[in-house]
């Protein structure tokens, strides 16, 4: 069966062997925080300087990260893709981008990070988005509005996802729906398999183990990313 409208979805599971780790480690906590204390507004609010810290390491950290085989195994996909596809993904490191960049201009690749990029920042004031590679203070001051601070462009819990019309769109026309390396625990990325049942299409869930919803997809493919992504999608 020939497939022209695909959309995938990506989590953390697809960035672990570049690296990157994973939210839901065995102690609950990410990096050794608790979620709720650097990924929500209420603890930027609270303690500004622990969420800018939090965010720093992480986004210094790219500078150790490549992306990997399944990185570039959808990015080749794309450049020989003919239909629409739509690549969305939770995550926040640029792994993705970096592997689109290696293939030829114009391929059919779009994507979006629906849960914001450490390479952006916000102005909390205008709502401007920058680029950000560097280090971002507690107060640091925004250019873009003399009262706003720059925040990290990231979408927290509370916060509603980024380009959610643009993805809704896409579930409701595309034939092929495949979900790698999320653990299926974060609304609303989770539900977007059903969106996809509901439109009619054959949706694959691609990861290290059957998650929380294996049971909501049409099939599964399990093992390390590197392997079993590369391994589908030579396939299709
Ligand atoms: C919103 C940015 C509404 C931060 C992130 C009760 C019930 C249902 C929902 C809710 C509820 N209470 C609250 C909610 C809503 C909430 C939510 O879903 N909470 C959950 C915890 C219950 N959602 C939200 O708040 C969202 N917003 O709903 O807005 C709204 C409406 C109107 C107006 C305003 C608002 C916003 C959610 C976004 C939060 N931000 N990230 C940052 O990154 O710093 S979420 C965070 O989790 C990351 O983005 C991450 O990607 C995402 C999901 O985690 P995964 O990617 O799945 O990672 P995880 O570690 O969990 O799993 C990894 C998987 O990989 C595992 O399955 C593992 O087996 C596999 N794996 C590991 N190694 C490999 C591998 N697979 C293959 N190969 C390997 N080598």
């Amino acid at each position: 069966m020939t497939h022209r409208n695909l959309v995938v979805l990506t989590g953390a599971g697809i960035s672990a062997e570049s690296g990157v780790p994973t939210f839901r480690a065995d102690d609950g906590l990410w990096c050794g925080h608790r979620v709720e204390d650097v990924a929500t507004p209420q603890g930027y609010a609270a303690d500004p300087a622990l969420v800018q810290d939090f965010y720093n390491q992480r986004r210094r950290q790219l500078a150790e990260v490549r992306p990997n085989a399944a990185h570039r195994a959808l990015a080749d996909l794309a450049a020989r893709w003919e239909g629409d596809f739509l690549l969305v993904t939770q995550n926040v490191d640029d792994l993705h981008d970096r592997a689109h960049a290696q293939t030829p201009p114009g391929a059919g690749f779009e994507l979006i990070h629906m849960h914001g990029e450490l390479l952006k920042a916000r102005c909390t004031r205008s709502g401007v988005v920058m680029d950000w590679a560097g280090d971002m203070a507690a107060d640091q001051a925004s250019p873009h509005h003399p009262q706003g601070l720059m925040r990290p462009h990231i979408v927290w819990f509370g916060e509603m996802p980024l380009e959610m019309e643009r993805i809704e769109a896409a579930l409701e026309a595309c034939d092929l729906f495949v979900s790698i390396g999320t653990s299926g625990a974060v609304y609303p990325a989770a539900g977007f398999v059903q969106s996809a049942r509901y439109a009619g299409a054959r949706t694959v869930e691609i990861n290290l183990e059957p998650t929380q919803g294996a049971r909501l997809f049409d099939e599964g493919v399990y093992g390390p990313a590197t392997q079993a992504v590369p391994g589908f999608f030579d396939g299709l």
